[in-house]
């Protein structure tokens, strides 16, 4: 009997994209043997950061979508709805960046929940303000 490939879920805004997200999902697809990403939502990433992201969500799920890495892509509406989102897309890992550990350990009875080193030195917020100056 051959072993099932996992899945792989992550969710997140990805919001002027750069090589640390980049390095998350080639991480997070490393895991298992497909990724399905989550994308935050333009009025989901308004509720967290106070502001609406350069890209809209449906150019973010189109670069997201379009990366050999990614097996597939939803639209993120809410925080709370990640137990839903799990099984609906019927993932076995839970991969998110350490600035979000310990926050989903509650989802840890469905899946398991892997918090991966953010790449230091970069921010969709760094990227902004280089351009700015
Ligand atoms: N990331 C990283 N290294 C960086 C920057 C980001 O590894 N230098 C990772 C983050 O840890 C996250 C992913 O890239 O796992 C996407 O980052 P964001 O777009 O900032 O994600 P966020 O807005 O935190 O959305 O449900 C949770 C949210 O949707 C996560």
């Amino acid at each position: 009997m051959s072993a099932v490939a996992k899945r792989v879920i992550t969710f997140g805004t990805f919001d002027v994209f750069h090589v640390g997200h980049l390095k998350l999902l080639e991480r997070a697809r490393e895991r298992g043997g497909s990724l399905t990403v989550g994308v935050s939502s333009d009025d989901l990433n308004y509720d967290k950061k106070g502001r609406y992201p350069v890209y809209d969500q449906a150019e973010r799920m189109l670069l997201i979508g379009a990366l050999r890495v990614v097996d597939g892509v939803f639209l993120e509406e809410s925080l709370e709805q990640k137990r839903d989102y799990i099984i609906e897309h019927e993932a076995d890992i839970l991969v998110m960046g350490d600035d979000w550990s310990g926050k989903f350990n509650y989802l840890s009875d469905i899946c398991e929940v892997v918090y991966l080193p953010r790449t230091p030195a970069i921010s969709t917020t760094a990227v902004i303000e280089k351009i700015r100056h």
